[in-house]
């Protein structure tokens, strides 16, 4: 195991701990070993675990070290297997509804005997949730609406959390004996925000010995249907898996096929029909009725020469259409102008701007975030770690943000790092738009992001009107995460985007792509409207974490599902360029 997934499992230790009412110390002690592990390098944690010296690590103590020890080596602890043999599985399960805390849950518990989700909606429906104590008709409501919400979205996936279960398999495929190409389709492919299930394609002429792995793979819990050419199973995180095996020839018309969308699809098969042609996972044929035994027999031989999408795609006249794009929202006009944009590629983005500290909420010191960002090739690296009002983010206030500046300062003056750090902070605007720092104080900043994260039930004209004046602020350079939404989790606040975008276009802000997988806000369905309208991009990991600045690369997915070219991105620029950017606000 390696240091996130051992500060995981310790979490889980924590949470469970709580759901035993246990010992609140004992508690901490897991939840704080947890964050230590996390700040640990990967090859000091190895280091010290060879060499029996973990202990002397400030925050674990020799309990927690033996515990750390057997996951690192073993991959498994007992005392945790045991733990959690010791509690109803139902119990976690209620812990996933978003504001139930593992204290309400065993409130649940004790007082009411509530150790299932079906039940909890019944004493929901009942009422008597809101009698308990602690709880009330508030409480009441958001369990309700956050079960309603599991149910809705429980059958999708983040899309990372799709890909890193997919990624291992489709490598896994590649390798195999008899496969010529293996690609994962549909709606992972196209770089959908979340993900229903994964649509696996091998080219083989040997179908049988590849699905018999499929249906091995580690992580399979159930074989839910198993043929010559094909097999679904569902794997251990709950996701849906499909593999589809097809004769190397039939490869490229079931890759475009089962890549969809659904509307992309039937857009394309409108268009063959237009020129005689009838296309289908099988391949491009003579439509039924049309043309002559000739010019049939011709169609075919030519039929042979596609292998690629791109002779797919120019078959029909028409540009390579990236898979992004693929949701029938005009690609296949702008394709066959040969008006398509060129899209931005993770390889452009020279830099984010949008991350936390341990001096906020986040779970790294400034050095190892600017390590991090220069392990990952970028010229610069924002640090804007929340604001005094995010009293539960540990928000810093004018003090602290100040001794901050001086450190990035100190940092660049230094030159211990390649990467620029750009000091900003991550500034709250107040339910009345006002924002939380002076303009005194942001004016020592290089750049200042804004973000709603408290209020969240105001109107959708009072909202508007919140952010609107917020953007209008002088020293303001970005709108952050524009809804608040957590994928699968939480729907955003209400809000006018029309006029936000139009807003942050006149007064020359930047509305941030925030690339954390949860977020993926501003939504890539406004984005190829807005940019047309001229406003600028910033892609910001929001990382919490050096784990988390990769994450910009799930909002370069989204910024090309938004039509978004390099042009229209604020991170493409070089370093020079962003400084000018900034020093003109
Ligand atoms: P998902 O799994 O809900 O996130 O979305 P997709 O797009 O992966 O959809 P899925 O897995 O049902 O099917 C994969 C692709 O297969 C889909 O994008 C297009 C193609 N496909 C599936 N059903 C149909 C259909 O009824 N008509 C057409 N034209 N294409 C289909
Ligand atoms: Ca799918
Ligand atoms: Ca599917
Ligand atoms: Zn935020």
């Amino acid at each position: 195991m390696n240091k996130t997934e051992i500060a995981a499992v310790l979490v889980d230790i924590g949470t469970l701990l709580e759901l035993k009412g246990e010992n609140p110390f004992k508690i901490r002690a897991y939840q704080s070993g947890a964050r230590v592990v996390e700040s640990l390098g990967e090859e000091e944690l190895a280091q010290r675990i060879a060499a029996g010296t973990l202990e002397e690590v400030k925050g674990i103590g020799e309990a927690l070290a033996q515990k750390i020890t057997e996951l690192a080596q073993t991959g498994r602890l007992g005392f945790y297997e045991k733990l959690k043999a010791s509690i109803p599985a139902g119990l976690v399960e209620i812990l996933s509804i978003p504001g139930i805390g593992p204290k309400k849950v065993k409130a649940l518990h004790d007082k009411l005997g509530i150790d299932s989700i079906a039940k909890l909606q019944q004493a929901c429906a009942a009422g008597r949730v809101a009698e308990l104590e602690g709880f009330g008709e508030k409480t009441q409501e958001k369990i309700v609406e956050g079960i309603r919400n599991r149910e809705a979205y429980g059958k999708r996936h983040l899309w990372l959390e799709a890909w890193q279960v997919a990624e291992p398999i489709l490598l896994g495929l590649r390798v195999l004996k008899g496969v010529l190409h293996a690609e994962a389709c549909g709606s992972l492919r196209r770089h959908m925000e979340t993900v229903g299930d994964l649509d696996f394609l091998v080219a083989t002429k040997t179908p049988e010995p590849i699905v018999a792995w499929f249906v091995q793979w580690p992580g399979v819990k159930e074989v839910t249907a198993q043929g010559e050419t094909k097999a679904s199973v569902r794997l251990g995180s709950g996701i849906q898996a499909d593999l589809r095996l097809v004769p190397p020839e039939q490869f490229v018309f079931a890759l475009h096929h089962f890549t969809g969308s659904k509307d992309h699809n039937i857009q394309m098969r409108h268009r063959a029909l237009q020129r005689g042609l009838s296309m289908s996972e099988w391949g491009l044929v003579p439509a039924e009725g049309e043309g002559t035994a000739k010019q049939k027999a011709e169609e075919r031989g030519r039929q042979t020469d596609i292998k690629t999408e791109e002779q797919l795609f120019a078959h029909l006249g028409l540009a390579f259409i990236p898979p992004e794009l693929r949701e029938g929202l005009g690609e296949i006009e702008l394709a066959e102008a040969k008006k398509l944009p060129r899209l931005v590629e993770e390889s452009d983005i020279r830099g984010v701007f949008h991350n936390h500290t341990t001096a906020s909420d986040g779970h790294n010191t400034l050095e190892e975030m600017t390590a991090a960002a220069e392990a990952l090739g970028f010229e610069f690296l924002g640090i804007a770690d929340h604001s005094k009002s995010s009293f539960q983010a540990r928000g810093l206030d004018e003090a602290r943000l100040e001794e901050q500046v001086a450190a990035i300062k100190q940092l660049n003056a230094a030159k211990k790092f390649k990467t620029h750090v750009f000091s900003g902070t991550e500034c709250d605007i107040l339910p009345d738009g006002r924002l939380d720092f002076s303009a005194k104080t942001l004016a020592q900043l290089d750049y200042v992001v804004v973000s709603v994260h408290s209020s969240f039930k105001q109107s959708r004209e009072e909202m508007t009107k919140r952010l609107i004046k917020a953007i209008e602020h002088p020293h303001v350079t970005m709108l952050g995460h524009l809804t608040g939404r957590l994928l699968l989790e939480r729907e955003g606040y209400e809000v006018d985007v029309d006029k936000i975008v139009d807003a942050a276009i006149a007064n020359g802000v930047i509305i941030e792509l925030n690339a954390s997988p949860w977020r993926l806000d501003m939504d890539w369905r406004h984005w190829r409207k807005a940019a047309e309208k001229g406003l600028l991009c910033a892609i910001n990991p929001d990382a919490h974490s050096t784990a988390g600045l990769a994450h910009f690369r799930c909002g370069v997915g989204a910024a090309r599902k938004g039509w978004l070219t390099r042009e229209n991105i604020l991170n493409t620029r070089p370093l020079r360029a962003v400084v000018d950017f900034f020093a003109r606000k």
